[in-house]
């Protein structure tokens, strides 16, 4: 049978006769089915990666690239007047983690399966992801995002485990998420969930009971932290989740016939941040429930267990108060006391305990002592890991330390996103990228051919075009699409200084007041979800929101400059932005952003990067060269020495530059107070001129500056078109191929 017939047969309808859903339905049900007949990867050793977050958005037309029928499908649909791009709209978009950690996730997965590495991800099934962010009055409110149907990716396996908690013990239900590896074998993402959770809980917003465990557990992703029941439910799922992980990784190992003692041989578990930590307590407590000692459990699953850090924000270090694990999970208690006299019997520094005078547990801590590896994400990030954050581990465990910098899987980032732009690579170097990402330098040889230069432009005119389109439609806003589209999208965070970026916006609505106009217009766009108690990252939202309607209703200036700032952004909407960015905004504090993934997608789809010397941002620089990357901003090592010695006072860049002085005193303008509220805009002002944590003034003057010389270099538009090219042909190194096949070598060992 042909694919026409198998989805005509699952439609009962022809495709030409079917509505747009049921074809997506079938298309659904019969990309389920095929990734059923493929081959699972096998292997002697398999690695479990285990995160509270994938962030995996839309998964059709992914799995059908994967499979490798995309073209086919899109052109059995096309002859039955039916359009791809329609049909994928129908797919809710699951918004199960909060930004890079749980993308990174959903790049890996992707890629394990895609080197036909024996592989899982574990995880779990939030039926309301973590929220969907609308815009009223100016302010960001939230509202969950339900995309659990009854026909969806998930597979019920009718696998239940019981977890024990204090009081109670849940049963769990797996749920699986096929995940085909491009033109490979197939894993598997296992996430877990409980029958008797209840939905009705959720009313508006995402407000709910906290306390009925069993009927809440997995309702949403993080729910908010800022109290302490929120917190207690925090470690109810990161419990449920590693028990469950814990129990279906041995159970695996029973069923292959291995010898438990011998673990290590067989598994490798991949600890993404400290969220899923407790594991190790949980898995040396269901060993030693089978019988074997204490010190030899602790010892197989040192050499199971391994540790990626994603962040050196002391606030996002996961410290547990040992009340609270003891109100939850009350049986690792004993084990984790144990594993803490162990340190504290060999070393003496207070830094390298994990329980600390204050009776709280420092998870990282846990995993760095009691798991063979430890890596950041990105070069700068491990040095700053090994030199200062973690400096004392990195003393006595120096082999254990490794980094890993990230990447992104090409098949959603270039190949689904920018097809235009895949083609006229394939067609100037052949396919061998699709699978050899670093043959994209290959691309070098047609750095000065005009004609394929003309082309490149065209294509980001063309993903401009079609991005305007799509902001007409869903947010009613026009952009012209002569203008320079310059995009900052990620998480909202004072350390990634969106309101830096905010104070270009006044400093250019101000100039363009003053008659100096922008030699053509400008369009910025910002894209971010603010953490629902983080007073200050809404605050700036409010800011922003409040320029975008200053602007839209003053005709002096919005023919030159536009803001829009878009609502929910998530990956279906970073699929549309990335392709049409030509200025990539990665201004974070030089040391704060321990990679980005951001910036890779953009430089692989030609947007030029606007950046400090951090995270990714560094090999970035390495990789293209100072002339097709535009950098700013004091350095890591100056930032570091900054908060050291507490040598950096906002006041004084405030009281001694006239400019910056400006800028930050329009926050609290006639004008903008007159469209926002002013509680907002005078607690941010406030905020700037008298703490700024994350140092905006320290380097907003170098950041105009900067951005305006950027401005001129892309007029002149040939030169500008070959440092899009080779931001294009360099970003192989961030193909997560490459990420995956080194954790692979150095970690894994499979
Ligand atoms: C979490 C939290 C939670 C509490 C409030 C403040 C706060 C601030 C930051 C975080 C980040 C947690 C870890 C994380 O998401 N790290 C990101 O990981 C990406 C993948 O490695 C990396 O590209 C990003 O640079 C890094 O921020």
């Amino acid at each position: 049978m042909g694919l026409k017939e198998k989805l005509e047969k699952r439609m009962g309808i022809g495709i030409a006769e079917a509505t747009n859903e049921t074809v997506y339905y079938g298309l659904l049900s019969l990309v389920k089915e095929l990734c059923k007949e493929k081959e699972e990867n096998k292997g002697k050793k398999k690695i479990y990666y285990i995160s509270a977050e994938f962030l995996i958005g839309k998964l059709l037309s992914n799995n059908l690239i994967n499979l490798g029928i995309y073209d086919e499908v899109k052109e059995l649909l096309r002859v039955n007047g039916k359009d791809l791009s329609a049909i994928e709209e129908i797919e809710p978009e699951p918004s199960l983690g909060n930004g890079g950690l749980g993308r990174l996730a959903a790049c890996f997965i992707d890629s394990i399966a895609t080197l036909g590495l024996p592989g899982a991800g574990i995880g779990l099934n939030y039926h309301f992801g973590l929220f969907q962010q609308v815009f009223r009055d100016n302010k960001q409110r939230e509202e969950k995002n339900p995309w659990i149907e009854k026909e969806s990716w998930l597979t019920d396996t009718g696998i239940h485990f019981p977890v024990k908690f204090a009081d109670f013990t849940l049963q769990s239900t797996l749920y699986n998420i096929d995940v085909p590896g491009y033109d490979s074998g197939v894993n598997q993402l296992h996430l877990f969930d409980v029958d008797t959770l209840d939905e009705s809980l959720v009313k508006d917003g995402i407000d709910f009971d906290q306390k009925n465990i069993a009927k809440n557990l997995t309702l949403f992703l993080y729910p908010d932290d800022s109290t302490r029941e929120g917190q207690l439910l925090r470690i109810y799922q990161q419990y449920f989740m590693v028990s469950n992980g814990a129990q279906l990784i041995l159970k695996e190992m029973d069923e292959k016939g291995y010898d438990v003692k011998k673990m290590y041989e067989h598994v490798v578990i991949q600890i993404n941040d400290t969220h899923p930590s407790m594991v190790i307590p949980e898995l040396i407590r269901l060993l030693t429930e089978r019988g074997i000692d204490f010190d030899e459990a602790a010892a197989i699953v040192s050499k199971t267990c391994a540790y990626t850090n994603h962040t050196i924000l002391a606030e996002a270090l996961e410290k547990w108060p040992i009340r609270d694990l003891e109100e939850v999970v009350p049986h690792l208690l004993p084990i984790i006391r144990k594993l803490d006299e162990k340190v504290k019997k060999k070393y003496k520094d207070e830094k390298l305990a994990i329980i600390d005078k204050n009776d709280r547990v420092h998870m990282a801590h846990m995993d760095i002592h009691f798991g063979f590896s430890v890596n950041g994400v990105a070069a700068l990030h491990t040095e700053i890991l090994k030199k200062s954050e973690l400096k004392a581990f990195y003393d006595i465990y120096p082999e254990k330390f490794n980094n890993k910098t990230n990447g992104i899987t090409f098949r959603r980032w270039l190949m689904h996103c920018n097809p235009q732009l895949a083609a006229l690579i394939t067609e100037r170097i052949g396919d061998g990228w699709k699978k050899d990402a670093a043959q994209l330098e290959k691309l070098l040889e047609d750095k000065d051919n005009d004609a394929v230069l003309e082309r490149l432009i065209a294509i980001k005119d063309e993903n401009k075009k079609v991005l305007k389109q799509y902001l007409k439609e869903t947010q009613n806003i026009d952009i012209p699409v002569d203008s320079v589209y310059d995009i900052q999208v990620k998480r909202l965070h004072e350390y990634k200084r969106q309101q830096m970026n905010a104070l270009y916006l006044i400093y250019k609505y101000k100039q363009i007041k003053a008659g100096k106009l922008p030699k053509r217009p400008i369009t910025m766009i910002f894209g971010a979800k603010a953490a629902p108690a983080y007073t200050l990252a809404k605050d700036i939202i409010h800011l922003i929101l409040c320029m975008q309607e200053l602007i839209e209703k003053d005709n002096d200036v919005n023919p030159y400059l536009r803001v829009v700032m878009v609502e929910n952004y998530n990956v279906t909407k970073a699929e549309k932005l990335i392709p049409a960015c030509d200025i990539s905004e990665q201004i974070s504090l030089a040391s704060k952003e321990a990679s980005g993934t951001g910036n890779m997608k953009f430089m692989l789809n030609g947007a030029v990067t606007l950046g400090t010397m951090d995270g990714a941002n560094v090999e970035i620089h390495d990789l293209v060269g100072k002339d097709n990357i535009f950098i700013f901003g004091k350095s890591s090592d100056e930032v570091i020495r900054l908060y050291d010695t507490a040598g950096y006072c906002s006041r004084e860049y405030y009281d001694n530059d006239s400019l910056i002085e400006e800028l930050v005193d329009f926050i609290i303008s006639k004008q903008l107070i007159q469209i926002g509220d002013p509680s907002n805009l005078c607690r941010l002002y406030k905020e700037l001129i008298s703490k700024d944590w994350f140092m905006t003034l320290l380097d907003v003057r170098e950041y105009i500056e900067t951005k305006e010389t950027m401005l001129d270099a892309y007029e002149n538009r040939k030169e500008w078109a070959k440092k899009m090219f080779v931001n294009t042909a360099k970003a192989g190194f961030f193909s997560s191929d490459r990420t995956i096949e080194e954790y692979n070598q150095d970690i894994w060992k499979l």
